[in-house]
């Protein structure tokens, strides 16, 4: 029996303070490596892409997966989070917006060791929640100048319940930030404020430049860095207040921001689809099919490109607090 990387002292922590950090959950070579491998395909048909265009001059094949990307992101002044992210844009979806649906990384999102420490936070009744990401930030002086791209650039203060709708307010969703490359203070590691999850739901504000954020002079402090190493992951609670540090190194640092709740819970995004990734009760109704995953997204982005783009916001730039 594999040894559960998950224990009480973990969960009693987490109620503490908000947030914990568990190393050693999954193996680089046999659960990490698959993912890379899918990104290395997917950054592959972007460069070619890119070449055909003219957009770039060379093919940078000789570079390893993040130099390569950095020298795109650098050379065309342009973000490209969309082509690998694994979930739709807030806005401005068409039918083609690209999205990364790869079977590695719906095996990741149900991977069953992963899925054991989520049973240890929620429960055997667990639900793939849609709000999810991949962030591969390639280091800021790459980043395109005076522009700013929550999936490439730092992220700023907030709590997860405030970039959902209130339909979430009450559900018990767990963030769960993967670290695929070991993330540091100086490459950008997540920090947090220990205990803010007792404060409630902070008002943020939502603005162009720094996405939806909390002000400055609501901030609990301290707060603190909290690195982790890649195939471990940082939990929070969605009401644990947190921010990104720059990315000052000189590679890229990669992480998915997961997220899961109990079954029948609203997952704060009704317009995406989510999945159950394991059901004590009800096993045979998890989905097992990344094909069928894969077709949820791509028909919602259909849905979503015919009408009008939902909003998934709750705040007012107008509000006294963002003056
Ligand atoms: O990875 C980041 O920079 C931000 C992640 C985040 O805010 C989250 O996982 O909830
Ligand atoms: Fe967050």
């Amino acid at each position: 029996m594999p040894v559960l990387a998950v224990d009480q002292s973990h969960i009693k922590f987490f109620e503490e303070q908000g947030y914990v950090v568990i190393e050693d959950i999954l193996d680089p070579e046999e659960d990490l490596q698959p993912v890379i491998e899918e990104y290395e395909a997917v950054l592959d048909r972007l460069i070619e892409r890119l070449y055909a265009e003219g957009k770039i001059t060379s093919l940078y094949r000789e570079l390893p997966f993040g130099q390569r990307l950095t020298r795109i992101v650098a050379e065309t002044g342009r973000f490209y989070s969309q082509y690998f992210d694994i979930s739709l844009p807030q806005s401005g979806v068409t039918e083609d917006t690209p999205i990364h649906l790869g079977k590695a990384v719906f095996n990741l999102l149900r991977n069953p060791k992963l899925l054991d420490v989520v049973e240890a936070f929620i429960g055997p009744e667990i639900y793939s929640n849609p709000v999810q990401h991949v962030r591969i930030k390639p280091p800021e002086w790459a980043l395109p100048k005076g522009q700013w791209d929550g999936l490439s650039s730092a992220v700023y203060w907030h709590q997860d319940n405030g970039v959902i709708l209130p339909e979430a307010d009450e559900s018990n969703i767990l963030t769960v930030w993967l670290a695929i490359s070991d993330a540091t203070e100086e490459n950008g590691c997540l920090a947090v404020a220990p205990k803010s999850h007792k404060l409630g739901l902070l008002p943020h504000c939502p603005s162009p430049d720094k996405g939806v954020h909390i002000p400055e002079k609501l901030l609990p402090k301290p707060f603190i860095p909290v690195p982790v190493k890649r195939g471990g992951a940082l939990f929070m609670t969605r009401k644990t207040v947190h921010v990104s540090l720059r990315n000052l190194s000189n590679d890229i640092r990669w992480s998915f921001d997961l997220r899961y709740n109990p079954i029948g819970q609203p997952t704060g995004r009704p317009a995406f689809p989510g999945f159950i990734a394991r059901s004590k009760a009800h096993p045979e109704s998890a989905l097992t099919d990344p094909e069928a995953w894969a077709q949820l997204w791509k028909d919602a982005r259909t849905r979503i490109a015919r009408s009008t783009n939902p909003v998934y916001n709750r705040w007012s730039a107008d509000s006294p607090v963002c003056a």
